[in-house]
């Protein structure tokens, strides 16, 4: 209860802020977009992950309030980096509950307007076992979020128990591969054959690949050998407050 009352406040008093990690090109030096990974710098605990916190916020009812904050931070983040001259792309995290509240797509489409952004430079970052429970007002959430043009990017790809199949049917634009591949692809070639097979069938259907949790140079020459877009994890760099982003993308380009 006290926690409930202390993540209804955290809104309010300032709390909750937005990291990013960069999605970098496979091929080459070129920052391709950022991840926003939200953080709740609690009074007493330090920063709380929002492993342990999304899943309170939602039996408490309160994901919609953070969601909404999410997509509002992110957007006003993303309209200030573009007006300094970065063509770069953000995407946010959205949970299963998420894709249950109708208006979504509709506050989504009021927050690209109310900064000015291209609905092409927002990703949305729906879960494989979240976009298979496609039934119901879900999947009508997740078509109407597509049909603006937002990017819809498939996350921890590999993990859920989805039928290869159904990837025709889900309007994703983008392909995140779990990062238990990535971690074991340099000891097993089994490990390797999956990757790759994910990579070739995702574009075949005309999806931007992007792996994930890479961690070494190695994962890195093999992933952009086997035909990856786009890189992320701690070897390129960890998620860092919005501040450090600039700087980090000068550096690094
Ligand atoms: O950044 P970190 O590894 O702590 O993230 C842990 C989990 O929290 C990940 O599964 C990530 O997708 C999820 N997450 C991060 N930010 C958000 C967010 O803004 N909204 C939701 N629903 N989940 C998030
Ligand atoms: O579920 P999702 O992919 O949204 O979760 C992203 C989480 O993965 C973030 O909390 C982030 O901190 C974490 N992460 C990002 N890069 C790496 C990495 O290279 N290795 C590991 N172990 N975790 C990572
Ligand atoms: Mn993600
Ligand atoms: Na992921």
């Amino acid at each position: 209860l006290v926690l409930q009352q202390a993540l209804r406040r955290a809104i309010e008093l300032g709390e909750l802020a937005l990291f990013y990690q960069p999605k970098i090109r496979a091929n080459g030096a070129a920052v391709h977009g950022l991840e926003a990974l939200l953080r709740w710098h609690h009074p007493e605990r330090g920063l709380v992950s929002p492993a342990v916190f999304v899943p309170l916020a939602e039996r408490f009812g309160l994901i919609g309030t953070i969601g909404h904050w999410v997509l509002e931070a992110a957007c006003a983040q993303l309209a200030q980096w573009q007006a300094q001259g970065h063509a770069c792309r953000v995407a946010i995290n959205l949970s299963p509950h998420q894709l249950r509240q109708t208006d979504l797509p509709e506050r989504i489409a009021q927050a690209l307007q109310r900064h000015g952004l291209q609905p092409s430079s927002l990703v949305c970052e729906i879960t494989e076992t979240a976009m298979m429970e496609n039934l119901g007002p879900e999947r009508g959430v997740l078509d109407a979020i597509a049909a603006l043009g937002v990017y819809v990017s498939i996350d921890d790809f590999g993990t859920g128990y989805s039928s290869l199949a159904h990837l025709r049917n889900i309007p994703a634009r983008q392909l995140k591969i779990d990062r238990s591949f990535v971690a074991d692809l340099e000891q097993d070639a089994d490990a390797r054959a999956v990757l790759g097979s994910i990579v070739q069938l995702a574009h075949a259907l005309r999806m931007e690949v992007v792996a994930e949790g890479v961690e070494t140079a190695a994962q890195r020459r093999l992933l952009a050998r086997m035909g990856c877009d786009l890189l992320q994890g701690y070897l390129i760099a960890r998620p860092m407050p919005a501040e450090a982003v600039l700087p980090w993308i000068t550096a690094f380009e």
